[in-house]
């Protein structure tokens, strides 16, 4: 592996106490200290993953310093801050990236190889923290990492899962789900605060009383009541001081063991209530925009959001604010609906817990919550059986019913005697079974609701919120999704790095905008065989990695069109892996074809529970098999499905990629960021006018994207007229068909396949038969256009330098601006002297 960011200079402004001095001796001194005292081994005894432990706790000393200067600058001034309620981090491993964002990378390598250690080895021992499904959760990880290198007080709030994301094994073909043990050795990044621990009342009734001053009031009395135990995982800034904090909840029981119980011989009942308590934080729900309506997973929801608040109402009491001023003291952002409840939360504990009125508590928890929308699909929309809500939050369905009541009196009049817009605005579902609706809620207790995509954000006010538009236009705007370039430039692609800070100076990493100065080296011929170089070096890396993990063989010379991401119909693999067997076909027919050669990577998870996802799962390995064992293909067609896409596969991935697949049907992915990850690694895209993908176009330009399919638009209009997919049919959409059905790719099994090809034939809703020719003509023109070697490499060049705009930082300053309204506040390090006893 080569290193990140040799061209970067070590921030020496930083080293001012020796312990956690960031030179090379001070390291090893450190990482053999660890070795010793934390983790008790000599190094005849050690393991690799001792030499981790050693190493990342060496790392978290440096951190240490800077989080609690942070901590000291933020409560020193009372700080605006904004809390992130996100029911997923998808974090990815904290090592490399800590190392980066100190600026001692390369010191660290040079340290652990002179004292005889392999550093990447080192690295790999990282077990990463896969606490979320995909897009959603991974966003909330870049957005952090932009919020503490811009210097925004922020605190990441959610749940500190046992078991996060599965670990994906394909056997024979089909995924499989192993549990993610990622806590089994530790976890060195994150600091236990029991001190902090909250208490979390669930289910039981309500009931009236009078309080002293004979005033009627509601009084909760739960069915039983879970201890929250933050976790708290500090997050570094890019080369400056801040460290903010990711502040995870622990589901505990207030006592662990029941002593009555016990004496009277029950012996698995003493420890009953620590089970069922510790399941509330047990494992991620894998479901990736699709709900469960699970009691469980509302419980997690509602533990986690009730947890934060009681917790930010700490900070309050510690800098000694009132709770009037809530709202100016903390912004928070809704990760889509996933933490709404906290709207209702929030006014529990203003009217109930404080006696505030009505008015002034509603007053401030409207202007403290905002509300991202992630998705369009209907299937996501949280709804909530009322019966199963109120077995869980009897308080919070009363509270509801309140703000509901108001809500909907004020639409009355807005809307005279427009019933309908009554019923379809309504925060309960009253058609059928009765739903509490988590978008109404997270829309009326908001003052700010954005999408993550222009696109997206027209839909939503057009369709999915469009009554909500109506009321409160003023409420709506956009903000297009980012990346984070640190993670996924500097420490993924540190050759491509190396580079472009050779030719412009480092600071784009801070920002992104400056990548427009590579643009004039697009026309440069020696910057151009550099650039193809190392996309060659990054392309050989990630063969032998495939060769390691799959078995399989790929040539680094041949194309690498990858499609990484969650596998669901509306992302169309199936059109992918379709548009795979079309070109088989072809080559089979006539194996003289003059043909671009062309490894067709695929990698991403199905929700256990998605059958037609695995089915499509199944069907590219069925491909990949027989196409890796026809040798009339050999060399020419490869297919290879990477199990267990994750965060740090995706490091492998984005760098060696030339072809980026985003190729959903138009209107449903509300953004995507994967594939600005691409776009910045100098990967053209092959996609439709969808989410982020119609901006990604827009900056490149269409000349430097391959564009096929309908629009939003034409879905809609197609659909509505009544889409019949046997109208596209094509004859060599029919071979492919065909040859599924026939057996070929399942040792003749001609019914493994049909649901899917049924489900293609009759129904197809994400329109993949409508898109296939388009598609297929677009890939010719791919094809063609990789021929032209300079010409593909100016385009690609093209890609990255002008990909500004997709940098989360950008994403994080706009969410300042319009709706955090929060400012930056640059962090002094302590030294010894500020933090004597
Ligand atoms: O906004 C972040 C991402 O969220 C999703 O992954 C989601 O879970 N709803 C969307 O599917 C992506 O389009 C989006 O980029």
């Amino acid at each position: 592996m080569a290193t990140p960011m040799k061209s970067m200079e070590t921030p020496t402004e930083l080293y001012d106490d020796e312990r956690t001095a960031l030179t090379k001796e001070a390291f090893k001194r450190a990482f053999l200290d660890n070795l010793l005292y934390v983790q008790g081994k000599f190094p005849a005894l050690a393991s690799q993953n001792d030499y981790y432990q050693a190493l990342a706790y060496a790392v978290r000393d440096r951190l240490l310093q800077r989080w609690i200067s942070t901590a000291a600058a933020y409560t020193k001034q009372g700080s605006r801050t904004v809390a992130y309620f996100s029911a997923e981090f998808l974090m990815g491993p904290h090592l490399g990236n800590n190392l980066i964002n100190l600026g001692i990378y390369e010191q660290v390598r040079e340290a652990i190889s002179e004292l005889g250690l392999d550093f990447d080895t080192l690295l790999r021992q990282e077990d990463e923290p896969g606490l979320g499904n995909g897009g959603l959760g991974r966003l909330a990880a870049c957005f952090i990492d932009s919020m503490a290198t811009l210097e925004i007080p922020s605190l990441g709030y959610g749940i500190r899962y046992e078991f996060g994301i599965f670990h994906q094994e394909i056997v024979d073909g089909w995924q499989t789900e192993r549990t993610d043990k990622w806590l089994r050795f530790g976890n060195p990044w994150e600091i236990l605060r029991p001190e902090w621990a909250v208490e979390v009342k669930l289910g039981g009734h309500t009931e009236q009383y009078r309080d002293e001053q004979e005033r009627l009031r509601i009084r909760w009395v739960p069915g039983k009541v879970v201890v929250g135990v933050p976790y708290d995982t500090p997050i570094l800034g890019f080369r400056n001081n801040t460290a903010n904090t990711l502040r995870l909840w622990k589901a505990e029981a207030p006592e662990s063991f029941d002593f009555s119980t016990f004496n009277r011989g029950d012996y698995g009942g003493a420890v009953r209530q620590k089970v069922w308590s510790e399941t509330l934080s047990k494992v991620l729900y894998p479901n990736d925009e699709q709900i469960q309506g699970k009691t469980l997973r509302l419980e997690q929801q509602y533990f986690f959001v009730s947890a934060s608040l009681q917790d930010m109402m700490r900070i309050m009491r510690v800098q000694k604010l009132p709770l009037e001023r809530f709202h100016e003291k903390f912004a928070v952002q809704l990760n889509d609906t996933h933490p709404a409840i906290a709207v209702a939360e929030l006014m529990r504990l203003l009217v109930d817990d404080h006696v505030m009125p009505w008015e002034q508590a509603w007053d401030i928890t409207c202007k403290t919550f905002a509300y991202t929308n992630h998705t369009l699909l209907p299937e996501a929309l949280e709804c909530w059986p009322l019966e199963l809500f109120k077995s869980v939050l009897p308080r919070h369905l009363d509270l509801i019913y309140e703000i509901n009541v108001r809500f909907l009196d004020e639409v009355r009049i807005r809307f005279y005697g427009d019933e309908a817009r009554l019923a379809r605005l309504s925060l309960i579902d009253e058609h059928g079974e009765r739903y509490v609706r988590m978008a109404h809620l997270a829309c009326v207790g908001s003052h700010t609701i954005n999408g993550v995509a222009e696109l997206h954000s027209e839909l939503l006010k057009q369709d999915v919120l469009r009554d909500f538009y109506e009321l409160w236009p003023h409420k709506f705007g956009n903000k297009t999704n980012g990346v984070t370039p640190r993670r996924w430039m500097a420490l993924s692609n540190p050759r491509l790095s190396d580079l472009i800070s050779e030719a412009i100076g480092d600071s784009w990493l801070k920002n992104l905008d400056e990548l427009q100065k590579l643009e004039p080296f697009a026309q440069d011929a020696a910057f151009r065989q550099r650039w193809r170089e190392i996309k060659l070096a990054n392309k050989v890396d990630f063969a032998a990695f495939v060769k390691e993990r799959n078995g399989i063989n790929i040539d680094p010379a041949s194309l690498f069109d990858v499609q990484v991401k969650r596998i669901h119909e509306y992302k169309r693999q199936h059109l992918n892996i379709l548009h795979v067997i079309a070109l088989y076909h072809r080559l089979r027919s006539d194996p003289n074809a003059d043909f671009q050669p062309r490894t067709f990577i695929f990698g991403g998870k199905a929700a256990p529970a998605y059958h037609m996802a695995k089915l499509i799962i199944k069907l590219i390995n069925s491909v990949a098999d027989v196409v890796d064992r026809d040798p009339a293909v050999k060399d020419r067609l490869k297919v290879v499905f990477l199990q267990n896409f994750n965060v740090s596969n995706g490091q492998r991935v984005y760098p060696a990629a030339e072809l980026s697949e985003q190729i959903s049907t138009a209107g449903k992915e509300a953004s995507g960021t994967g594939n600005m990850k691409f776009s910045m690694n100098g990967a053209l895209t092959i996609g439709t006018m969808d989410g982020a993908n119609i901006e990604i176009r827009q900056e490149v330009g269409a000349e430097n994207f391959f564009l096929f399919g309908l629009t939003a638009e034409q879905v809609a209009q197609t659909k509505g007229r009544g889409y019949r997919p046997l109208e596209h049919m094509t004859a060599e959409l029919q071979e492919v068909i065909s040859l599924i059905n026939s057996g070929f790719f399942s040792r003749g099994d001609v019914q493994m396949f049909r649901a899917l090809t049924d489900g293609l034939l009759w129904h197809d809703p994400y329109l993949v038969f409508a898109d296939f020719e388009s598609y297929s003509e677009c890939q010719l023109q791919v094809s063609q256009a990789y021929r032209d070697v300079d010409h593909w490499t100016r385009m690609s060049i093209l890609n990255s330098a002008r990909s500004g705009k997709f940098s989360s930082d950008r994403t994080i300053r706009e969410y300042c601006a319009d709706i955090w309204r929060a400012p930056s506040v640059p962090v002094r390090l302590l030294s010894q002297e500020d933090v004597k006893v």
